[in-house]
């Protein structure tokens, strides 16, 4: 049997004020980072001088620049608003500059207004180590009770109000505040920070905007910029949305299989793909991850590997690697059957990890410890390399 092809292991990290350094990552066995240019304020042009920059500093470390994550996506364009052709001029230039600089993936999303979400980034585990986690009556308590969101109450059923208002009463005014910072305030990569007023006004934006036009939007978004990836040679790799449904009234348009087809075949292209995120799109126990692997697995060019363990009230947290209700080992085996048919090695980063050890008592990034995603790293590694090795008797390509 030929040999096939290994998963090319990366991190993210968050640029040069990253508490995690370029060595830590280099010692935890990546051989690349994620990375992007957080100071570029959301919708501005990434200077070229700036790109290769950051890029020779990565090199420097020996490492590479595998991909980018993320260039935001302007709010002017998810609600397809008067600033969106600017906007859309810019995405353009600095899918340009990143190109000339020898970047060839780029992620995005786009859930509107909020990226990631979590309410408890402190969720204590069995072993002490700490977990992000989103509790459903915390989010509703904050929705309900702390945003007081025009027309929230209609999203919520009269036992789904009773304990939001009873979560809400037993919270401290710390407590209160700690929810709010967690949800607002905006998580690494996020880009974006709110206050109340700030987030209420942004939500006004999206009262026209329903799951249909949010993904009409993003059909256009396509059409405009896949022509100048596809000229540039960029794969531009859409992450899913986290948590995979609806916050806050938003539509999300990217949390199962029929939303992903639908994307993708909008605007079929070498350049159209698929950041493939088993943390989120696992939150959903209808989404069947390995299926999905082998459904997309032409399209996927950038991949996060995570489990959560959800319940059956809408809370979950961020589990071990290995652990949880994400199939890890079905995964990864149709990650390389998949790498092996299309002859490519897809890069992979760990997905968050727990805050342990050490980490515990530095300052951290949620979700982005040193230990906790060396951790994780590791873990990945030794079951893709035990399944690779049963598969192809042992030969490494
Ligand atoms: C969270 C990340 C997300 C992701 C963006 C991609 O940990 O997976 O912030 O980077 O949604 O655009």
């Amino acid at each position: 049997m030929e040999s096939g092809f290994l998963m090319r292991q990366t991190m993210r990290w968050f640029g040069p004020a990253d508490p995690v350094s370029l060595w830590d990552i280099r010692q935890a066995g990546s051989a690349g980072v994620v990375t992007a240019l957080h100071h570029v304020p959301n919708g501005e042009v990434w200077p070229l001088k700036d790109i290769k920059k950051r890029k020779s500093l990565i090199e420097s470390a020996g490492l590479t620049w595998e991909v980018v994550e993320s260039v935001p996506v302007h709010e002017s364009i998810k609600t397809w608003q008067k600033d969106s052709n600017r906007h859309i001029a810019n995405y353009k230039q600095t899918i340009k500059n990143l190109a000339a600089s020898g970047i060839r993936t780029i992620t995005y999303n786009f859930m509107p207004v909020l990226d990631w979400t979590r309410t408890d980034l402190n969720f204590e585990l069995a072993d002490r180590s700490k977990a992000l986690r989103f509790e459903r009556d915390a989010y509703s308590a904050f929705d309900l009770y702390i945003l007081k969101r025009v027309g929230a109450l209609n999203d919520y059923s009269r036992a789904e109000i009773k304990r939001a208002k009873s979560r809400f009463d037993r919270m401290s005014a710390v407590e209160r505040k700690t929810l709010q910072r967690n949800i607002l305030a905006g998580l690494p990569g996020s880009e974006e920070a709110f206050s109340i007023s700030t987030f209420s006004h942004t939500l006004k934006n999206y009262e026209m905007v329903d799951s249909t036009r949010l993904r009409a939007h993003l059909v256009r978004f396509l059409e405009c910029i896949i022509p100048e990836a596809e000229r540039a040679g960029i794969k531009m790799v859409i992450h899913p949305d986290d948590p995979p449904y609806p916050l806050f009234g938003l539509p999300r348009v990217v949390s199962t299989s029929e939303d992903i087809e639908l994307l993708l075949n909008a605007v079929p292209s070498q350049s159209n793909r698929l950041c493939f995120c088993t943390g989120s799109l696992g939150v959903r126990a209808d989404n069947d991850l390995p299926g999905m692997v082998r459904k997309f697995g032409d399209q996927i060019d950038f991949i996060h590997l995570r489990s959560t363990i959800r319940n059956g009230v809408g809370d979950f947290f961020e589990a071990d690697h290995l652990d949880g209700d994400v199939d890890m080992f079905a995964v990864i085996r149709e990650i390389l059957a998949i790498m092996s048919k299309r002859k490519v090695c897809i890069p992979m980063r760990p997905d968050h990890g727990h805050q342990m050890l050490d980490d515990l008592r530095k300052k951290i990034n949620p979700g982005y410890s040193a230990i906790g995603r060396l951790r994780g790293l590791a873990e990945l590694r030794g079951l893709e390399m035990g399944i690779y090795k049963s598969i192809f008797n042992g030969a490494v390509s």
